[in-house]
């Protein structure tokens, strides 16, 4: 039999895992020191759906707006997610049941207060027709929606007039499109061509993994990107009136 003292191993493994710092000790640190919308706050980060109505609840009763808590606290939570997240700290799980956390939450204080919340603006988003692969999507929508954007969430698989229709009908400050694989990108170029003959002239920004900035960068309206993270800040110069070349100069590589 081998003579090994299991307490010196897990004295060893203790030391290496105290010396890292975990992704709790960060957020701690940036959680806000308001007591009422810290317990929101933390709620979102560790994905806890009950609780995160609860605090709601609480702070409510303490003489919070329902509304206010959005922006103050549920997204708040959520960014800190976002943040730890683009620092490799998180990963998609903890992005995803954060989200959902966030997502109950904010139908929880719009249902309390009986208002709706402003959002910044609205974006349409789809995976291309003969595409399921969908998980890039449904990040780029928390990601959008963490960041203060109401998602029109139109799944995977989306048929081009389907697309259009709810462009028409929703009028977006901006569309997205999710292509995986190279059969199923050219739709791309099919949904531009269909939003100019029916007026729309509205940023379209495509990724996903099979397609390239060279391909999007051929067609008109299109913006090319490979980070779900980024396209809030594309939202956002978008607000600020930035056109198909200013994103295009501020987003591309060259
Ligand atoms: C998971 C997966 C599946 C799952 C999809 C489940 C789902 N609900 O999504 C299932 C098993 C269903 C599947 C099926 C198929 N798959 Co598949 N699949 C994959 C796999 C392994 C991972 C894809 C993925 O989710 N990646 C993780 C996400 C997070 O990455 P992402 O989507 O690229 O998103 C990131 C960025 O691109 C960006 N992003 C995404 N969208 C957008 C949009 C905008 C606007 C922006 C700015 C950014 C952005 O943000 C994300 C993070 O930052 C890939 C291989 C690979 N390594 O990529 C193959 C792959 C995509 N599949 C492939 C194939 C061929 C198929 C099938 C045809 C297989 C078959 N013979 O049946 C079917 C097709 C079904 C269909 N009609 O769509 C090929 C495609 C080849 C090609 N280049 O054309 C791949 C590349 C595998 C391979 N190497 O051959 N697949």
């Amino acid at each position: 039999m081998i003579d090994i003292d299991p307490s010196s191993i897990l004295v060893r493994y203790n030391v290496k895992l105290e010396s890292q710092r975990s992704p709790d000790d960060v957020a701690r640190e940036i959680f806000p020191e308001d007591e009422l919308i810290r317990s929101i706050v933390e709620a979102v980060f560790e994905g806890d759906e009950d609780e995160v109505l609860v605090a709601i609840q609480e702070a409510v009763d303490q003489g919070k707006d329902a509304i206010d808590l959005i922006d103050d606290a549920l997204i708040v939570g959520m960014g800190i997610v976002s943040q730890l997240y683009d620092e490799g700290l998180l990963f998609l799980p903890d992005v995803m049941i954060a989200s959902q956390a966030m997502t109950d939450g904010i139908e929880y204080c719009k249902k309390v207060s009986g208002r709706s919340h402003e959002y910044k603006g609205k974006v349409v988003s789809f995976v291309v027709e003969g595409d399921v692969h969908d998980i890039g999507k449904k990040i780029l929508t928390v990601f959008l929606r963490s960041n203060g954007y109401e998602v029109v969430d139109l799944g995977s698989d989306v048929p081009i007039d389907e697309v259009v229709s709810a462009v028409v009908e929703n009028k977006p400050i901006m569309l997205t499109g999710t292509a995986l694989m190279t059969t199923t990108m050219y739709s791309f170029r099919e949904v531009k061509n269909r939003l100019l003959d029916n007026g729309v002239n509205i940023p379209f920004i495509c990724g996903g993994g099979a397609v390239t900035q060279d391909f999007v960068e051929r067609y008109d309206l299109g913006l090319y990107c490979d980070d779900a993270a980024v396209v809030p800040k594309i939202a956002d110069e978008v607000l600020r009136d930035a056109t198909i070349e200013d994103l295009r100069a501020k987003f591309h590589r060259n």
